[in-house]
This record gives C-alpha cells, sequence and structure tokens, in this order.
C-alpha cells in the first residue's frame, strides 16, 4: 500500500443501524463533534481525507489501513509525514501507521498542528 500523502480521519456517517439495537437509525455524538469542528474550520477540513464510513463491520476503508482491531471511529490515522502530537494527544502506533483514537485528543492534534483554536 502507498503511504498516506495526507491524515485521514474516518467518522460514521450519520444514519446509520446498529444491527444489535433494532431498527433505529443513529448518528454518532463523536463523529459530529470533529465534522462539526471542521465545519468551523473548513481550512482545517482542507488539509485532510475525511472518511465517511458505515456502522456495518468491518469497517473496510479502515481495517485497510490498521487491520481489525481499530475499526472504531472517530479515528485520525495520521500521515508519515505528519507532525508529532503535543504531549497531552495520545498516539498509538499500529504497522507502519500511527493513529489518534479519543475525539478530545483528535480535536487537539489537529488544532494544535493547524493552528486554529484548542478545544477548552
Ligand atoms: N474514541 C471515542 C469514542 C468513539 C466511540 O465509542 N464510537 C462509537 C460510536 S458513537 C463506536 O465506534 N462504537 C462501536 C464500536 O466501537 O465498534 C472517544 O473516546 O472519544
Amino acid at each position: 500500500m502507498r503511504p498516506l500523502e495526507r491524515d485521514h480521519l474516518f467518522v460514521y456517517a450519520p444514519g446509520f443501524v446498529d444491527p444489535a439495537l433494532g431498527p433505529a437509525r443513529w448518528f454518532c455524538p463523536y463523529s459530529a463533534q470533529v465534522v462539526g469542528f471542521l465545519g468551523y474550520y473548513p481550512e482545517v477540513r482542507a488539509t485532510l481525507e475525511l472518511v465517511p464510513i458505515d456502522f456495518a463491520r468491518p469497517r473496510a476503508p479502515l481495517v485497510a489501513l490498521v487491520g481489525e482491531r481499530y475499526q472504531a471511529a472517530p479515528i485520525l490515522v495520521l500521515a508519515p509525514g505528519s507532525p508529532d502530537a503535543p504531549d497531552d494527544v495520545h498516539v498509538t502506533a499500529v504497522g507502519p501507521h500511527r493513529v489518534v483514537e479519543r475525539t478530545l485528543e483528535i480535536l487537539r492534534y489537529l488544532a494544535v498542528t493547524r493552528g486554529v483554536p484548542l478545544p477548552h
């Protein structure tokens, strides 16, 4: 697989069905936070690949990059050339990739590395 050229941010597309919870349709409030942040700061949105995924497993575009274990969204997969994270952001190495899994830390990473206001 070719190295990523940009950070990839995976979120659930809204209106998904969770088979464990019956026929209702849902949105992910964590994904909504990061999508909302990108709405505030389109200049940040322009720096990354935003990848909406379905809730059904396997979440193929994500599994193709980081494997079966890291399927929960939102998740930020860093490009090889992307800066290291600030101390208050946990980054996990997954094979050749680095991922940020916690929503607030995704927001912090993007805010610091793109120079926009920080999440309070
Ligand atoms: N990593 C997020 C939480 C993400 C999360 O729990 N997302 C839910 C959907 S709203 C999820 O992916 N659940 C199903 C799964 O883990 O397969 C955080 O800690 O802020």
